[in-house]
């Protein structure tokens, strides 16, 4: 099995956040399609998922990395290996949403993440008052902020499942588009499995 992995092509994707913006919960959402009680994350949880393409399995990495103040300190450590960053929001706490701006721009600023593919996750769309896709993206100015890279803003609720293999998949349809330069690519998520499936070959 060790031996299967390694011989995977891997990509890495890194989940980051304000502490609170529902990070833990949408990762355990994907993995085992269930809610689960969270604690903040001291330090980070790392899961492994697996996507397929056609019959070749990519191995994907996901870093879920405690956003509490001193922890964020760390983000940078995790950039080398990135291949993408799915960055989740709050989308109702209206008080951080400038904090959150402001670590997405230091985020996306690191030399290290230059061109990778960003998702924004608008979470927590289940709450009244969350601020919709539309009102996110200006805030955020993500096209200014996201100029030279893919990136996409998906609305989500982690709790209840909305949204959350999507974000996912828009992921690694950046990653494996560009890896391959292929046309068309479908994503099927299975519990625990993700699979791409490129329909032109
Ligand atoms: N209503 C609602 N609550 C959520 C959602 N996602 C996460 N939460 C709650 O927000 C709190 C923080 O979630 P957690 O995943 O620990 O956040 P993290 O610090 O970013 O890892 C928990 O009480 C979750 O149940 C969502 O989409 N809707
Ligand atoms: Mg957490």
């Amino acid at each position: 099995m060790g031996q299967l992995i390694s011989k995977q092509p891997q990509v890495e994707v890194l989940l980051l956040g304000l502490d609170n913006a529902g990070k833990s919960t949408l990762l355990y959402k994907l993995k085992h399609n269930m809610s689960v009680s969270t604690v903040p994350t001291i330090g980070f949880n790392v899961e492994m998922l697996e996507a397929k393409k056609n019959r070749k399995s990519i191995g994907v990495t996901v870093w879920d990395v405690g956003g509490q103040g001193q922890m964020r300190e760390h983000w940078p450590s995790f950039h080398a290996n990135a291949s993408a960053v799915v960055f989740v929001v709050d989308s109702a706490d209206q008080e951080r949403m400038k904090e959150a701006r402001h670590e997405l721009e230091a985020t996306l600023g690191s030399e290290q993440l230059r061109g990778r593919p960003v998702v924004l996750v608008a979470n927590k769309q289940d709450v009244n008052g969350a601020l919709t896709v539309t009102e996110m993206k200006d805030k955020f100015n993500l096209k200014k902020l996201c100029t030279g890279r893919d990136w996409f803003i998906q609305p989500c609720s982690a709790t209840t499942g909305f949204g959350v293999e999507e974000a996912f998949k828009t992921v690694l349809y950046n990653l494996c588009n560009k890896a391959t330069g292929s046309i068309s690519i479908n994503i099927r998520l299975l519990p625990k499995v993700i699979l791409l499936h490129n329909q032109a070959l």
